[in-house]
């Protein structure tokens, strides 16, 4: 749970932290460390402007629609560019890839590369921010698999085991900082005083048993059997021995961040209206999972690991199970019961 900072306690602050793992890495150059810290920067900016954003002009659309067909809020817009202009300049990156940008993100030709791939949704949950409603930002880090030079689609289409660090930012009733470069799961929240993340969930780790179920039930009609039966399970139906509460706030980030910390298990199946699932492999699904199964969890796409897919598009959709194990393995045999998949 969380910890609070009593008297003569350390106060770890997010760069202390990361430059303590940094020396797990003997070779490490500090790349990876200032390139997490920036976008630890990014996250204080977002923070800055979603805490005011009923008194700035900031709320609403811009009346633009983004290559996953949906409205762009004015506040998509500032993320993503505050996340672009901080990291396009550093000699970090080979290449960014954005949930807001239909192509890939080239670093600009003025600038060096570096080793690393980006991979973020500048908002998530973004439909809910003009009713205050918790959203967040979320990343995924890859090694660039090409030589040198500007980066290329190669470098963006990497499967999750290939994950060298993620987190997200969850913009809520606080600031919250999440990440893990594969050594468990940290968490740190803004103390907007002094503007520092500071450590308040170290090793954060799924706690069982789990509470909560999240998925928008509202779909549930167009849902196979399989998964329809799964729903009830765990509503404490179809033999269970216990039921969980529902909780859906339709802010990916804030739903998983909550199951982090109280245990249960996230889920945007198929249906007949998104055959392929909702949620984007890249930018979403992949750094969750990552996250999530540093914690002691599981993620699915409902008939095998997320960690395991091959992207091969930019914006590709996917399934999502993720949570507890024990919860996306019964998705995972119910899956495979009732809807005939391997
Ligand atoms: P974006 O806001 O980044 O497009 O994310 C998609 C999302 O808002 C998730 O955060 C959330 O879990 C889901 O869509 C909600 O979808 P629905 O309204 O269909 O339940």
């Amino acid at each position: 749970m969380a910890t609070r900072i009593r008297p003569g306690s350390r106060i770890t602050t997010i760069e202390r932290h990361i430059m303590d793992k940094q020396t797990d890495f003997p070779d490490a150059t500090g790349s990876l460390t200032n390139l997490l810290y920036d976008i630890a920067v990014a996250g204080k900016l977002i923070s800055s402007h979603t805490t005011r954003a009923g008194l700035a002009d900031i709320l609403g659309s811009t009346g633009q629609e983004n290559v996953q067909g949906e409205e762009v809020q004015k506040l998509d817009v500032y993320a993503q560019q505050t996340i672009y202009q901080l990291n396009d300049h550093t000699g970090r990156l080979a290449v960014m890839g954005s949930e807001e940008e239909e192509n890939i993100i080239p670093i600009p030709d003025k600038y060096p590369t570096g080793k690393y791939v980006l991979l973020f949704d500048p908002l998530d949950g973004s439909s809910n921010i003009d009713f205050n409603v918790s959203v967040g930002t979320i990343f995924a880090i890859f090694k660039r698999k090409t030589e040198s030079g500007r980066g290329t689609l190669e470098d963006v289409l990497q499967k999750g085991t290939e994950v060298v660090a993620a987190g997200y930012i969850v913009y809520g009733s606080s600031t919250m900082f999440v990440y893990s470069t594969g050594d468990g799961v940290h968490g740190f929240t803004l103390d907007p005083t002094i503007g520092e993340f500071l450590l308040s969930h170290p090793d954060i780790r799924l706690p069982d048993p789990p509470k909560y179920y999240s998925a928008n039930q509202g779909y549930q009609s167009r849902w196979s059997e399989g998964i329809q039966r799964y729903t009830r399970w765990l509503r404490g139906e179809e033999g269970a021995t216990r039921s969980l509460s529902l909780r859906y706030i339709g802010s990916m980030i804030a739903d998983i961040h909550r199951n982090l910390l109280g245990g249960g298990v996230f889920y945007y199946p198929t249906d007949s209206k998104v055959p392929k699932g909702k949620l984007r492999l890249l930018y979403e699904a992949i750094p969750m999972s990552f996250l999530i199964e540093q914690a002691g969890g599981y993620a699915s796409t409902g008939q095998g690991p997320i960690r395991d897919i091959q992207p091969t598009k930019l914006h590709q959709r996917t399934p999502l199970f993720v949570g507890n194990r024990e919860l996306v393995e019964k998705a995972e045999e119910f899956i495979a019961k009732y809807d005939g998949a391997s």
